[in-house]
């Protein structure tokens, strides 16, 4: 059964951009419920570690300098069927391959400053919402 839960962030470019009130504004629009959310910022680190899946890839240096140059958004989601809802929601990996009226269509300036990240499973879900949450932050 698929899982209600989700997780996204507001990457740094969107935030620079002042993005942050109208992308969280859509996400509550499209029926998202916030059930934990924080201002924060990753160290080079700590991308490193949230993006360890894609350690072998030639992007990933690039993209963990990018994902600690400054504040973003954590948040987790709650609808039915979260995942994929969010997912459809937020658009292609890649803004100019994003449907019209995207999230990432809207706010993303490139592949890598793509506006905001999306969990791509419900494993995953809950772990990157562990990365950045207790329980005792949810409501
Ligand atoms: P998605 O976030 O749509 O699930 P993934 O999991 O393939 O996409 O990639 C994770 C993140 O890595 C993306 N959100 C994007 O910021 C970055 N990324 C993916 N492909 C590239 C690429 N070719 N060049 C730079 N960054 C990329």
């Amino acid at each position: 059964m698929a899982s209600n839960i989700t997780f996204t962030m507001i990457k740094p470019k969107a935030m620079e951009k002042g993005f942050m009130g109208d992308i969280l504004a859509k996400i509550i629009a499209g029926g998202f419920k916030i059930k934990a959310l924080k201002l924060t910022r990753l160290s080079k680190q700590e991308a490193q570690v949230f993006y360890a899946v894609h350690k072998e890839r030639p992007f990933y240096d690039g993209l963990t300098d990018f994902m600690s140059s400054g504040p973003i958004i954590a948040a987790v989601l709650e609808k039915d069927d979260a995942v994929k809802a969010y997912r459809d929601f937020i658009g292609a990996t890649n803004p100019s391959d994003a449907a019209k009226g995207s999230i990432r269509a809207l706010y993303g300036s490139s592949i890598e400053a793509n506006a905001v990240h999306g969990s791509d499973s419900d494993d995953n879900a809950l772990i990157e919402s562990g990365f950045f949450f207790s329980k005792r932050d949810w409501v």
